[in-house]
Order: structure tokens, then sequence, then C-alpha cells
């Protein structure tokens, strides 16, 4: 097993999707081999991850196709990860956008690979961590990970990303008065896509008067407009990430603190796979039946219970 954990990991590192796609679903279904996958991978730090994150129908696979299109023609390797339900990797999409992709799908520098989400309304899938870990010791020069913002997965992304692009649209102007602070720390880049309609425009006034007060040491976060569906301000977004992550290379007091909420994920997670919720209802049940139930001892207990 060892042996052929080791093989895999070599033919990764090759370039071999297919070892890759097989690396993945190791990862992802937690077989045989994962642990032993995960603890030989190394941090090649050459590959950068790219978040690309916004409510549903902002256009984020129209803007990974469009950032893909773009780099592509720079010879660029890239992985694309979407996490997401409704996206054209997946199903539901417009017929354009499948044959779009499927050019895609032929190109030996490209890999696309969709995830299951955690639930309909999106999230990240709870492997997403480790899965972009096994991407990134492959040979590629980015990693694009597609996520739908839905509260907490923007932050996960931001925490699993070198660089996040939180994707707007005209129809996010409410979104934008009543934004919260946690949006502007995980923002690296804002685009406001669909610019090709009217309201666009203030949304993008707003933002750029936001990033304005916000602005750490005089340095403001980017907004940038895009027509994703026409290619416009793609060069201009590409040219603004490539800026983002070539300045990401140092172990700066940002990145160990991604990495710090990478390991607190990854903790969290492998602590919650302790308790099974079955379990838990059943000893709940027992627990209820005495008259001095008191569920913060009910937890001590239980927690008690729990395999180190
Ligand atoms: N008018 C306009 N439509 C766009 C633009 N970008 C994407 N769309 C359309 O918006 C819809 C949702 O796009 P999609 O990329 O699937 O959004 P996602 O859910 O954020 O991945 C599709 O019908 C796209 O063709 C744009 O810049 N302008
Ligand atoms: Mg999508």
């Amino acid at each position: 097993m060892q042996d052929k954990i080791k093989q895999l990991l070599f033919q990764i590192r090759e370039g071999n999707f297919h070892a890759l796609a097989k690396g993945i679903t190791l990862v992802e279904n937690e077989l045989d081999g994962h642990e032993s996958l995960l603890l030989q991978l190394q941090d090649t730090q050459s590959a950068r991850v790219l978040g690309i994150t916004g409510p549903p129908g902002a256009g984020k696979s129209t803007l990974v196709n469009a950032l893909l299109h773009y780099w592509v023609k720079q010879g660029k390797k890239i992985a694309v990860v979407a996490v997401d339900p409704s996206s054209p990797f997946n199903y539901g999409a417009l017929l354009g956008d499948r044959i779009r992709m499927n050019d895609f799908y032929n190109n030996e520098n490209i890999y696309i690979r969709s995830l299951a989400s955690r639930g309909a309304l999106g999230g990240l899938n709870p492997r997403i961590i480790e899965i972009t870990d096994v991407i990134k010791n492959a040979p590629f020069d980015i990693i694009l990970v597609e996520t739908v913002g839905v509260g907490q997965s923007e932050v996960e992304i931001a925490g699993l990303a070198d660089c996040t692009v939180v994707t707007l649209v005209p129809e996010s102007g409410d979104i934008v008065q009543t934004m919260k602070a946690g949006i502007m720390e995980i923002a690296d880049i804002f685009v406001v896509n669909k610019a090709d309609r009217d309201a666009a425009e203030s949304v993008y006034h707003n933002l750029r008067i936001m990033v304005h007060e916000q602005a750490v040491d005089g340095v403001e976060t980017p907004v940038i407009k895009t027509i994703a569906t026409e290619q416009t301000g793609i060069e201009a977004l590409a040219l603004e990430v490539e800026k983002h992550l070539s300045g990401h290379q140092a172990l700066t007091d940002k990145r160990i603190q991604l990495l710090a909420d990478k390991s607190w994920q990854l903790i969290e997670a492998r602590q919650m796979s302790k308790v099974d919720r079955h379990v838990l209802l059943a000893h709940l049940k027992e627990a209820l039946r005495a008259s001095d139930f008191n569920i913060y001892a009910f937890i001590n207990s239980f927690c008690a219970s729990l395999p180190l």
C-alpha cells in the first residue's frame, strides 16, 4: 500500500491527470491510503490558490471560464475545482458554457474537477483543504477554486486561498450597503461582474467608497468591473490576481495566520469526525431519563467517552 501511494504521488507530481483524479477521490472519500497520501504531500509552494466566491448566479463560473481563456493563451497550467451544485462544471449549465468547458476538458494544461458541496445551498466540500493540497503537488501554476458564497464559506475559502476574489453583481447593491467588515477582510480583490447592466455603476461606486474608507496603510482593495460573458475586464482582473499572488511567496504574517486558520479547520474536522450523530442521540435519550438532566453535564460526560 505504502509503495502504491508513493507511486501515485510520483505520478501526480509528474502531471498525470489520471493519477491526480485517483488521489483526489482517495482523499474525498477517505479511502484506504488517503492518510498515507496526505502525510507524504509536500507544500511545493509553486501552485497558487485563487478562490472565487460570491452569490449564486454572480457569474463565477463564467469568470473562471474567461480567466482560463486568458491564462491558457499564456501557456499556464491550471486546475479548476468547482464546489457548486449549479456549476456548469456539474450540471444546470447553459449549453454554451458546457461547450466552452468541453474545449478545456481536452486541454492538457487544464484539469477540471467538480466536488459535491455540503448542502444544496452551497458551502465548501468538507475535504476541500486536503483536496487542494493534493492538487498543489501537481505541476500547476494556478488552482482556481469556485465556491458559492453562503455565509461561512467565504471565510473558509479565504483560509484556503492565496488570493480571494469576491464577485458581486448589480443585484448585490443591498449586500454592499449592509456588508459586514468580515467580507472586507476576506476579499483581496472585488469584482463587479455584469457591468453591462445599468445598476453596476452604483455598486462599483459604493464599493470604491468602502474600500477607500477601509484602506490599510493607504492600500485599497482593488475593485474590477467585468463583463465575464464578453471577456471584458478579464485581463485587468488577471493582472491584479497575478500581482497579488506574486507578492505572496514570503511567509508573511497573513500567511501564518491563514495556516493557523487552516490548522484550526483541520483539527476541528478531525475532532468532529469522532462524534457520531446517532450515537450522540442515543446517549442523549439515555441521559434525558434522569430527572436532573443538565446539558452541560451531558456534554462533559459525552466528550469524555470519545476516543482521544
Ligand atoms: N449580462 C451578463 N450576464 C452574465 C455575465 N457573466 C455571467 N452572466 C450570466 O449569468 C448567469 C450565471 O452565471 P454563472 O457563471 O453560472 O454564475 P455562478 O453561479 O456565479 O457560477 C449565466 O447565465 C451567465 O451567462 C455578465 O458579465 N453579464
Ligand atoms: Mg458556478
